[in-house]
Formats: C-alpha cells, sequence, structure tokens
C-alpha cells in the first residue's frame, strides 16, 4: 500500500529532486542529475509528470542547436518512460537581469527581455504539452520602497500578464495561468504576498478567467497564514489552478520541507480538502531533500512525499467513516435556525418575522460545541490509535 501510481496524479519539478543542495552560506553538496536520468527515476516512483522552468532543461546561453538537442533528447526520455508535462514556467530570477525585477522592474528594457523569454518559455511549454503556466515572482519586490514604484510596478505587473495571455491565446496554446504568492525571500517584500492578494489581483486583470493561483505550503506559513485555509478561499473562488506541497516550520527562511515532514495536521486538512473538493489538478510537490542528504536521500524525500499524502488521502476517507467523529460533527452542526426560512432568504416579511423573533442569547452563549473532543479525535485518528 501506499506505493503511488500515475493516477494519483504526482508530479515533481526537475529543480527539486535536480536541487544540488544549494544555499546562502555553502555550495553544492550533491552532484546535478540530468534530466533524462530523472525522468527515468520519476517513472520508476510512479509519478505522473516532471515539470520545469524553462532553464531548469535549456541553459540561458544555449544556442538554438543546442535547445532542440536537449529538448529532442528529454522529450524522447518523456516518451520511453511515460511521463507528461503538466505544468511549465519561466526562471525570472536566477540571472542578474532580474535582480531588481521581471516584470516589474523599473528598467523598461529588463520588462521587455521578461517578456520575452517568457514567450519562448511558453512556447517550449506548449511544445512539452503543458496545460498549465506558473508565475512565481520571486524577484519582483523591493527592499527599498524609496523606489517610489508600488503602483507602478502593479501596473506593469498587470500590462505583462495581459500581454502573455494574450500571446498564449493568439499561438492556440490555450495555457491556464497559476500566480505563486510568496511574502518574501529572496526580495525583502515580494509583490502579491499572500493566496488573497493573488486573488485580489486576478479581478483586476483583463481575462481573469485565464488566471488561478498555485498555492504553496511553505510561502503561507511562512507569512504566518494557514495554508488550509488559503487554498479553501481558492477552491472556493474557483481559483485553485494547481498547488505546490510541501511544508515549513513557521517564521523561518523558505525551508521547502518534504510534504507532511512539519505539520501533519495540516497536511492532513490540505489533502482532505483537495480530495473532498474534487480538485482534478495535479498535487505537485515543490520541495527538495535536505541538503545533508545524497542521492538516495533524494528518491527517499520523493517517495517520502507521496506516501505521506497516500496515507493522509486513507486517513481522511476513516476520518469520514468514523462513527465517533461524525457524531462529534453532527453534534456541532445545529441545522435549524428556529426561524423558518426567515434567515436564508431576503424578502421584506422574512426580514420583519426574523427582526421580530426572540433568541436566547445566553443559552446561545452558553452552548458547548464540543471542538476539543473532535479535535481530540482527529488527533487519535492521525496517531494511529483509531
Ligand atoms: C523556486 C520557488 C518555488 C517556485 C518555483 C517556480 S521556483 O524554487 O522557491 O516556490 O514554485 O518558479
Ligand atoms: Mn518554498
Ligand atoms: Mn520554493
Ligand atoms: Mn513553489
Amino acid at each position: 500500500p501506499y506505493t503511488p501510481t500515475p493516477d494519483d496524479r504526482f508530479t515533481f519539478g526537475l529543480w527539486t529532486v535536480g536541487n544540488v543542495g544549494r544555499d546562502p552560506f555553502g555550495g553544492p553538496t550533491r552532484e546535478p542529475l540530468s534530466a533524462p536520468y530523472i525522468v527515468q527515476k520519476l517513472a520508476e516512483l510512479g509519478v505522473y509528470g516532471v515539470n520545469l522552468h524553462d532553464n531548469d532543461l535549456v541553459p540561458i546561453d544555449a544556442t538554438a542547436a543546442e535547445r532542440d538537442r536537449i529538448v529532442r533528447e528529454f522529450k524522447q526520455a518523456l516518451s520511453d518512460h511515460g511521463l507528461k508535462v503538466p505544468m511549465a514556467t519561466t526562471n525570472l530570477f536566477g540571472d542578474p537581469a532580474f535582480k531588481d525585477g521581471a516584470f516589474t522592474s523599473a528598467d523598461a528594457r529588463v520588462r521587455a527581455y521578461a517578456l520575452q523569454k517568457t514567450m519562448a518559455s511558453m512556447d517550449l511549454g506548449a511544445e512539452l504539452g503543458a496545460e498549465t503556466y506558473v508565475f512565481w515572482g520571486g524577484r519582483e519586490g523591493t527592499e527599498v520602497d524609496g523606489s517610489g514604484k508600488l503602483l507602478d510596478a502593479l501596473g506593469w505587473f498587470r500590462d505583462s500578464l495581459n500581454y502573455l495571455a494574450e500571446y498564449s491565446e493568439s499561438q492556440g496554446y490555450g495555457y491556464r495561468f497559476a500566480l505563486e504568492p510568496k511574502p518574501n525571500e529572496p526580495r525583502g517584500d515580494i509583490f502579491l504576498p499572500t493566496v488573497g492578494s493573488a486573488l485580489g489581483f486576478i479581478a483586476t486583470l483583463a481575462r481573469p478567467e485565464l488566471f488561478g493561483v498555485n498555492p504553496e505550503f511553505a510561502h503561507e506559513t511562512m507569512a504566518g497564514l494557514s495554508f488550509p485555509h488559503a487554498i479553501a478561499q481558492a477552491i472556493d473562488a474557483g481559483k485553485l489552478f494547481h498547488i505546490d506541497l510541501n511544508d515549513q516550520k513557521m517564521g523561518r527562511f523558505d525551508q521547502d520541507l518534504r510534504f507532511g515532514a512539519e505539520n501533519p495536521k495540516g497536511a492532513f486538512f490540505t489533502v482532505k480538502l483537495l480530495e473532498d473538493s474534487g480538485y482534478t489538478g495535479m498535487r505537485h510537490f515543490d520541495a527538495h531533500a535536505l541538503r545533508t542528504e545524497d542521492e538516495a536521500g533524494v528518491w527517499a524525500f520523493a517517495r517520502g512525499c507521496m506516501r505521506t499524502y497516500l496515507i493522509l488521502k486513507e486517513k481522511a476517507r476513516q476520518w469520514d467513516e468514523d462513527a465517533e467523529i461524525q457524531a462529534a460533527l453532527q453534534a456541532y452542526r445545529v441545522q435549524d435556525a428556529g426561524v423558518g426560512e426567515a434567515a436564508t432568504r431576503f424578502s421584506p416579511e422574512n426580514a420583519a418575522a426574523l427582526k421580530a423573533h426572540a433568541f436566547d442569547r445566553v443559552a446561545l452563549g452558553a452552548r458547548g460545541p464540543g471542538l476539543e473532543q473532535l479535535d481530540q479525535l482527529t488527533m487519535e485518528l492521525l496517531l494511529g490509535v483509531r
């Protein structure tokens, strides 16, 4: 049990299992793995697909001939091992040209170059069959608000996304775009810091229906927010286009830990929301093995992410079938307000009836909803004694 198959729709990025263990204080601790080798290994583990930035596959300074050879070999590996590329994205953060932003750079030449690079990357993604295109604006932000660009930056960001959506439609790519929020790191403050910010911004775009969000567990946690709450709001808005599963301690640098490694309860409610809501998208792991690990540790990490998801999916089913938990839930939800339809549908008569109703306010405040017991039952189920 808990062995994944492609039907589980698990994906990893080339940059995740390919992470060589660099951090701001030290260089790589692992040898780079080639893209075709990663494809082969992920397929052996039961993964559905592999996602990429343009430069995870094709170096930024590759010639056209080198690009074509690399892409040809990668496509061969995909077809040999039956792996898909469901999502593509652009590296708009690694090169020094983007050190003060890409779409939100104060330098119009950098903004134009970011558009050019993204169109080329969208061409690559489309060639590989990607249907979702992610925008993580890692360098879109500031340390110095004296730059005076806070309002301009949002306008430039909007213009760029509108441009790229039109490009996708004009090429017939049919991409669904997913904005990935993050509060900080590498910038002091990143624009669109949370899922809520991104959802608000999407409503201001020219083609909002083409845009959704790609929430990441670690990023909402860095902002001190609840990941299940963030994805619930995205699901409610019909905007959960993609998801980055990993883990994170609050108040730390971006850790990108193995899914469920730190906060299994948050991971449980994440899995439960995805499964209960009928989310049909990819279960993408945006995380990497600890810097301490060798290659064996990398595959243990990847297997662990998927096993934990599948274990929690089974726990979610047990939770739904647990009679005591369901009874506690029933008792928690008082279904009848005792006022007929007066509180459910507005009419002048209903409003008048509701205004005239006498509530026992003291009794409402005195009720114990049983949440301590419900939570303890959940914990005991997660701890394996139910
Ligand atoms: C980078 C970042 C991630 C984003 C990736 C997509 S790249 O690793 O930390 O959160 O999802 O650009
Ligand atoms: Mn992260
Ligand atoms: Mn990350
Ligand atoms: Mn991410």
